[in-house]
């Protein structure tokens, strides 16, 4: 049933890779940190319930979701992690900054997608408003954040084999 997929933090867990093997890099934005750090928290604490070690999480933080992009590159290039999981929150002001910032983020993190070799996960929260990311952080619509760990474990079973 499609709507099963519109919001994975209530998930069937039967379903998620074991993690167990697998070495992932969180990037985290510190800009709107109450909301960054519920997404990470959310992140975390999944991909150690689906197996992750601890060990094998690793947590970097940049100053804003801008940064997300520079980070995710430098540490495609190194080839050490299964995946990336990206995690920013941008809300809107009273200038277009926020659209330019979720765009640059936004067609950054898709070139690495599609030109790396590691899967980028796309942890970003673009939101009207405060109230509106506090929902998805844990909140009424649930934790992206659980939602980009479990993207992370399905997307690295499913390629992480693959012929390149
Ligand atoms: C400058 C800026 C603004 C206005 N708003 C946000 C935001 O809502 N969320 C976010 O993550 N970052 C914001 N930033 C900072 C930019 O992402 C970036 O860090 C700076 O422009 C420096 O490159």
């Amino acid at each position: 049933m499609a709507s099963a997929l519109h919001n994975l933090s209530s998930y069937d867990p039967t379903t998620v890779p074991d993690g167990s093997e697998y070495k992932i890099a969180i990037i985290v934005s510190e800009w709107n940190e109450e909301v960054t750090g519920a997404l990470l928290e959310g992140a975390y604490n999944t991909l150690l319930k689906h197996g992750v070690k601890q060990e094998n999480i690793v947590v970097k933080t940049v100053p804003g979701s801008f940064e997300l992009v520079y980070a995710s590159a430098r540490l495609n290039n190194t080839l050490e992690y299964d995946a990336i999981i990206a995690i920013g929150c941008v809300i809107r002001g009273d200038t277009p900054h926020f659209d330019y910032i979720c765009q640059g983020t936004t067609q950054g993190l898709s070139e690495i997608n599609s030109e790396g070799l590691t899967p980028v996960i796309y942890g970003l929260l673009t939101c009207e408003n405060m109230q509106q990311a506090l929902d998805r952080c844990g909140g009424a619509l649930g934790n992206k954040g659980d939602e980009c760990a479990i993207t992370a474990l399905k997307m690295i079973a499913n390629y992480n084999d693959e012929e390149i």
